[in-house]
């Protein structure tokens, strides 16, 4: 007969061992940076980019879409993409791990992705590392941008100001991030006792670097993904992000 320990010895003290490490760690951290890619948002129905099945670059040539090249070539093409995923945000809501994330007012946010589902779970101070799908902005950065209905959001249009094409605020391969969001975002690495990364592939750079740059910091790297992505975890808890983030920050 298998006992009930020895069950436990097999399958899942290990993991449980480690949810409840990672709970204490955190518990008993003066200082938690969150550090989240598409994996966050995919319990609310927002495509990742990565995974084989479903991912948007399994089925969707990522320099045709989100480069500048790209936009150059086919600028339609391009908005239509970006105006999909709007409708898709639109009619989609916050997940367990965005309230639990967003319902510690302690922490610092800093996302790779682009929707507005942590805020909408009252996160304040978000820092998008590579934009905001909420606001459109001129191409030749004359400095004019507006914020656009995700429902309804325009068709490819020009800037109002200076003529040339109107793009989302989102950043592309080869495209710079923006200076204080990725200086802000630095500082509150290095500074961490808790880097939280939850839903990342890691492997777009410079923003994976910043698991580095707490690492160098001392902070101990959490990982919630539904596999083990980032090297330099200390500690890799494998589930949805959307179950385990709120086991790991809810008293
Ligand atoms: C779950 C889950 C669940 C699923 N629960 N988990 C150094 C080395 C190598 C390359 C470079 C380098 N430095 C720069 C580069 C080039 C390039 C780059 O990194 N390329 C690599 C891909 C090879 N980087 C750049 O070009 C960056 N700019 C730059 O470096 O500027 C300097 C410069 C200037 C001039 C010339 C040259 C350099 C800009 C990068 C911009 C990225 N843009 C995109 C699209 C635009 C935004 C948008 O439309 O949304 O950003 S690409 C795409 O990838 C998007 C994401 O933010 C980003 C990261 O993806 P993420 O979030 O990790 O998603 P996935 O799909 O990859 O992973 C999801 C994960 O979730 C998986 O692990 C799942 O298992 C997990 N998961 N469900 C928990 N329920
Ligand atoms: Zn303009």
């Amino acid at each position: 007969m298998v006992t009930r320990a020895k069950r436990n010895n097999a399958t899942s003290l290990r993991p449980v061992d480690e949810l409840e490490t990672a709970r204490r760690i955190l518990a008993e951290a003066d200082s938690i940076v969150s550090f989240s890619g598409a994996g966050l948002s995919a319990e609310s129905g927002i495509p990742t980019f990565r995974e084989a099945q479903h991912g948007y670059w399994a089925k969707h040539d990522p320099y045709r879409l989100a480069s500048p090249d790209g936009f150059a070539a086919d600028p339609k093409l391009v908005v239509d993409w970006y105006n999909h995923r709007r409708n898709i945000l639109s009619a989609a809501v916050p997940n367990p791990a965005h309230r639990a994330l967003g319902g510690r007012s302690d922490l610092i946010h800093i996302t790779q992705n682009v929707d507005n589902l942590l805020e909408r779970a009252r996160a304040s101070a978000v820092l998008h590392l590579h934009g905001r799908i909420w606001i459109d902005r001129c191409n030749r950065s004359c400095g004019y941008e507006e914020a656009v209905d995700l429902a309804a959001p325009p068709d490819r249009r020009d800037c109002p100001r200076c003529g040339s094409p109107m793009r989302p605020a989102v950043v592309w391969f080869g495209e710079s991030l923006p200076d204080a969001v990725w200086r802000e975002s630095t500082v509150a690495a290095a500074n961490a006792d808790v880097l939280l990364v939850v839903g990342t592939s890691a492997v777009v750079y410079p923003a994976a670097g910043l698991i580095d740059v707490a690492r160098q910091g001392g902070a101990v790297i959490v990982e919630v993904n539904l596999e083990a992505a980032s090297p330099g975890a200390h500690i890799s808890l494998t589930g949805p992000a959307g179950e385990l983030v709120p086991r790991l920050l809810n008293p």
